[in-house]
């Protein structure tokens, strides 16, 4: 029998939404890989909603991972998303050369449509700019691939604009890199960039967009890499699965800022061979 795959999953905690951990959970777990999680902070709720409270975790990290250590837990995996502070990503580098993870996965969660979630400062940007650096996978959307590089956002970017952005990631560091939610007439594409080879596959772009779907897509892949699945295969799963999920949630008459309700179609993540590699 070979072993279970295991990820530590960095995320915040938003009490409602489906977004972050109350969506990297239960897709991980479909997939039969253990989890743990590293809140970085406690949200009553995403910040997409008119209001909502915010618990910063920071302070009490440091202490939560030295039991862990010493505990002796370890994991195949590290999967990233959203901080609640700057200064998280020494804590996240501290435990890059506390636990020895094969794959890091960096969500590096920060803002859509040109401009940074509400919670979101400049320096966080800078730290997350850092901790992409680290990553074997990354999965900025296009927002946030701006950000990373410095390059003033625009709706309608070309793929070669988005190709030389994704060079300049790699130039530091990052290794495969998945561009989300390129638009394109009634297409929405993900641009993918391994090795030496980049290409963007489109799919139909279903209406309205909805918090949350960004979570879901980089679980699935975080998921998918820890599993050893070819990464173009894995981008075509999570969008498929997501645009099954925004039908659904259509059809269910879901409110917007609900998000998806992924829970109807967790089946299709569940893997047919079972939890190994
Ligand atoms: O889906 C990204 C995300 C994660 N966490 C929080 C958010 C958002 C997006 O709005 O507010 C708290």
């Amino acid at each position: 029998m070979k072993k279970q795959q295991s990820i530590a999953i960095v995320n915040d905690i938003s009490g409602f939404g489906r977004c972050s951990i109350t969506v990297a959970l239960p897709i991980l777990c479909a997939m039969k890989i253990q989890c743990g999680i590293v809140p970085t902070a406690i949200l009553s709720n995403h910040t997409g909603y008119p209001d909502y409270t915010l618990l910063d975790f920071t302070a009490h990290m440091d202490s939560y991972l030295e039991k862990w250590k010493s505990l002796q837990f370890s994991f195949d995996g590290l999967y990233t998303g959203y901080l609640g502070s700057k200064d998280q990503l020494r804590v996240i580098r501290h435990m890059l050369k506390s636990f020895d993870f094969e794959k890091i996965i960096v969500d590096p969660v920060m803002g859509d449509d040109g401009v940074l979630y509400p919670s979101y400062t400049q320096e966080m940007c800078n730290s997350l700019k850092q901790l992409v650096t680290h990553s074997t996978l990354t999965t900025p959307n296009v927002t946030e691939l701006c950000f990373l590089t410095d390059t003033p956002y625009k709706e309608n970017l070309t793929e070669d604009e988005i190709f030389e952005m994704c060079k300049m990631l790699r130039k530091n560091g990052a290794k495969k890199i998945v561009v989300t939610g390129i638009v394109k007439d009634n297409l929405i594409g993900n641009a993918i960039y391994e090795d030496d080879s980049f290409d963007v596959l489109y799919d139909e772009r279903i209406l309205p967009l909805r918090p949350g779907t960004g979570d879901v897509f980089s679980a699935i892949l975080a998921g998918e890499s820890l599993l050893d699945m070819p990464l173009k295969e894995s981008v075509k799963t999570a969008a498929h699965f997501i645009k099954t999920c925004l039908i659904t949630s259509s059809e269910m008459e879901v409110p917007i800022n609900d998000g998806v309700c992924f829970e109807e179609h967790l089946n299709m993540l569940i893997p047919k061979k079972g939890c190994t590699k």
